[in-house]
């Protein structure tokens, strides 16, 4: 297939009607074809393909099934209520962005000009002037913030859209993580000072810490972006990092700028201050995407399917009948419908599966495959004993309950695998760590997947050299960050690259 530009796309494997053996396999229920650790990338769109989403008939786009959009909605909530705190309102600009406004920003658009989708036609007949599609909203958006501030009394202006992007990406596409068209947020603020810029951009790296760590259970390294890896159209950029130990891959996992005055005098967003001179506004903008979602898969699942943190998860509690011959089965129905009742009353997102067309056991592996963090079986002998069987998604740690103390150890049990899956995810990234002091440590870590801490001299040309001397088959090594959690660097101690005098911590390794 050939692109509008000509270039010869990479087609995702299997289309909708392009149904191979395996999925065959897959959609009796009977699991994974492959494990984590033997073959990543097909494990990765294997759960995906597991009700999360579903691929389309154009590369690179994907449809979000419920089982996924109802993740994207708790984050949404969390964070659109956070940042109404701040003060930032919510609005939405067009889809669609002119060619002279795009332009009018050359600089940064210029090495992202191949990713804009345009429109060209309608029905049959071309457009007069072809319309762009946003990658982003800066163009879409600036030179209204330039009409509306005016004075002092109109900052600061903050921003937010929720919507969707569309970058036609030429590199291999990956559900969730990069997909031509996303879901984010964009925020976008202007300030009268540089000072309320630069704290802005913490709190909201802040809340997109939290997202990863308090939510999706993932732990991210908080940190600024180097001059080559920053936004180009800003001043500085940080953001929060993220580490795939199974490909041995870093990804960002979100981004927020301070973007100094640049776009100010690009798009003439002048006010006059209190002293009745004009002067120019400070600008932010900062976003998250669905690629949340898919680091948060890579993350915590397993052999079985996906396992879903307690707090994202649309239904933290499955309740399966165990009917078993000639005992009470209606009774053990009946038991199932007041524990789900009973947990809902109490704020726990539960669900019975009372389908009389599956056993049991097929009914354990799909609730496992889909993630479900918690299952509760109910069986002749529970009945009997008035109990209910618990058991855990991450660990497989089962349990019988008392029902009249139902309620509290089902919430305790979900804060335990909430935080149990944020230790395991945590141990394990620590141990794909490596401090290197040398290069030749340095080639040695990044072939063993490692996430590598060195020390550097940040100097642009220096990370250059080291792309360009590690560029291969599965990409070439960049900085990811720069923790804002500085290790001590003792006086002396030189850049692992350059052997110049290194100025500080920098993770590397290969990305996303
Ligand atoms: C692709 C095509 C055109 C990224 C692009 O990170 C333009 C761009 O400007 C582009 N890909 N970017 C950078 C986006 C920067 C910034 N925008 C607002 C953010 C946060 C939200």
């Amino acid at each position: 297939m050939a692109g509008p530009s000509g270039k010869k796309e990479k087609v995702d494997k299997a289309g909708p009607s392009g149904k191979k053996k395996k999925d065959v396999k897959k959609e009796t229920g009977l699991g994974l074809s492959v494990k984590k650790d033997e073959n990543f990338g097909e494990w990765y769109s294997e759960v995906c393909k597991h009700e999360m989403i579903e691929y389309y008939d154009i590369s690179g786009c994907y449809i979000l099934r419920p089982w996924s959009m109802a993740i994207w909605e708790i984050m949404q909530s969390f964070f659109d209520a956070e940042i109404k705190k701040m003060k930032v309102k919510n609005c939405y600009f067009p889809l669609f962005v002119s060619p002279g406004v795009l332009e009018k920003e050359k600089d940064h658009i210029e090495g992202f000009a191949p990713e804009v989708a345009w429109v060209t036609k309608s029905g049959k007949s071309d457009l007069e002037v072809p319309i762009a599609i946003r990658p982003t909203s800066e163009t879409v958006m600036y030179p209204y913030y330039s009409k509306w501030i005016r004075g002092h009394r109109d900052l600061p202006l903050k921003l937010n859209q929720w919507c969707n992007v569309v970058r036609w990406e030429f590199s291999n596409p990956t559900p969730f993580i990069r997909s031509r068209e996303f879901l984010w947020q964009e925020g976008h603020t202007a300030f009268a000072t540089k000072e309320e810029a630069d704290e802005e951009v913490l709190q909201i790296l802040e809340l997109y810490r939290r997202i990863y760590e308090e939510y999706l259970a993932v732990p991210v390294v908080k940190g600024m972006k180097s001059e080559n890896e920053k936004f180009a159209g800003g001043l500085y950029t940080t953001s929060v990092e993220a580490f795939i130990p199974n490909t041995g891959r870093g990804v960002q996992g979100a981004t927020s700028h301070c973007l100094g005055q640049n776009f100010a005098k690009m798009f003439e967003i002048n006010y006059e201050n209190e002293k009745g001179e004009t002067a120019m506004v400070w600008q932010n903008s900062w976003a998250y995407s669905t690629r949340t979602i898919g680091v948060m898969i890579m993350t915590h699942g397993d052999d079985k399917g996906l396992i879903l943190p307690p707090k994202v998860a649309s239904v933290q509690v499955v309740v399966i009948p165990v009917p078993y011959k000639d005992a009470n089965t209606q009774g053990i129905f009946d038991a199932c419908t007041a524990t789900v009742s009973a947990l809902i009353d109490a704020g726990i997102r539960a669900e019975d599966d009372l389908r009389d067309n599956y056993s049991p056991g097929w009914k354990y592996s799909n609730w496992e495959m889909k993630g479900v963090p918690l299952r509760i079986e109910i069986g002749p002998r529970d009945l009997e004993n008035n109990q209910v069987r618990t058991v855990r998604r991450d660990n497989g740690v089962k349990e019988d309950i008392p029902r009249d103390s139902l309620v509290e150890h089902v919430k305790a049990l979900l804060e335990k695998i909430q935080e149990n899956m944020y230790e395991v995810a945590k141990q394990k990234r620590e141990a794909c760590v490596e401090e290197v002091k040398t290069w030749d440590e340095f080639i040695e870590a990044l072939n063993k997947k490692k996430l590598i801490l060195a020390p550097w001299c940040d100097e642009e040309e220096v990370e250059r050299d080291v792309k360009a001397r590690t560029k291969g088959e599965t990409g070439a090594a960049k900085t990811l960050c720069s923790p804002f959690d500085q290790p001590e660097l003792p006086e002396g101690t030189l850049c692992f690259a350059s052997g110049k005098p290194a100025k500080k911590w920098t993770y590397w390794g290969r990305s996303y």
